[in-house]
């Protein structure tokens, strides 16, 4: 099998063209965001990312964030949050729990403390049930800082939440009125 390295860089590649730009290799996601997976392997391949059908599969089964689902048939493949591009994942709408986390960076708390969450490049705000795995994401920006969500009391309000299949919960805009500031 490949080693981790391969797995970890393959994957990425695999989050640039179901998320982001499936243009790159040519690719045309279904409103969705499914791809046939039979024709994401070809083309991959055509672009020089050597990927076949086990590979696939180990990288799904692998993911340490679960980023990707195939269908029931295994016919079709998709990413299951994280999208810049308009895709429509078709989730239902979940109660949340009382609290959500948000990880962000240092330099970006000032602005989000007068503007609340913005769902910037992707379609959604990302929360994690979990205070660690915010941390984790917020590390990805710089300094890491966590924000409390009050997602309960907005849900009473309203706000519509989703719950994705690697359990990220999505919404659309969180008001800085129902964040606190952790850290
Ligand atoms: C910040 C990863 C200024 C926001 C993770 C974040 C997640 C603001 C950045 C998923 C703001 C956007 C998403 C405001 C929000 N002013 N900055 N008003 N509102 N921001 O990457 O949540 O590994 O688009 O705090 O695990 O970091 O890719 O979102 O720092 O689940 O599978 O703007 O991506 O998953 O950054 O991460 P992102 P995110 P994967």
């Amino acid at each position: 099998m490949i080693t981790e390295k391969e797995a970890v860089r393959i994957s990425k590649f695999l989050s640039l063209v179901l998320r982001h730009q499936p243009e790159t290799i040519n690719l045309v996601l279904d409103e969705n965001g499914w791809a046939d997976v039979d024709l994401l392997i070809e083309k991959c391949n055509e672009k020089g990312v050597a990927l076949n059908r086990e590979l696939l599969e180990h990288i799904v089964d692998t993911n340490t964030k679960r980023r990707f689902s195939f269908n029931e048939p295994k016919d079709r493949i998709r990413a299951n949050q994280g999208h810049s591009i308009d895709v429509d994942l078709a989730l239902s709408a979940k109660e949340p729990p009382d609290v959500l986390y948000h990880g962000t960076a240092e330099r970006f708390v000032a602005a989000i403390k007068e503007l609340g969450l913005l769902k910037q490049q992707r379609q959604h705000v990302h929360l994690s049930a979990e205070q660690s795995t915010s941390i984790q994401v917020g590390q990805r920006h710089g300094k890491p800082v966590v924000f409390s969500v009050l997602a309960g009391q907005m849900h009473r309000d309203g706000f519509v939440f989703y719950l994705s299949d690697n359990g990220v919960w999505l919404t659309d805009h969180v008001p800085a009125k129902y964040l606190s500031f952790n850290l």
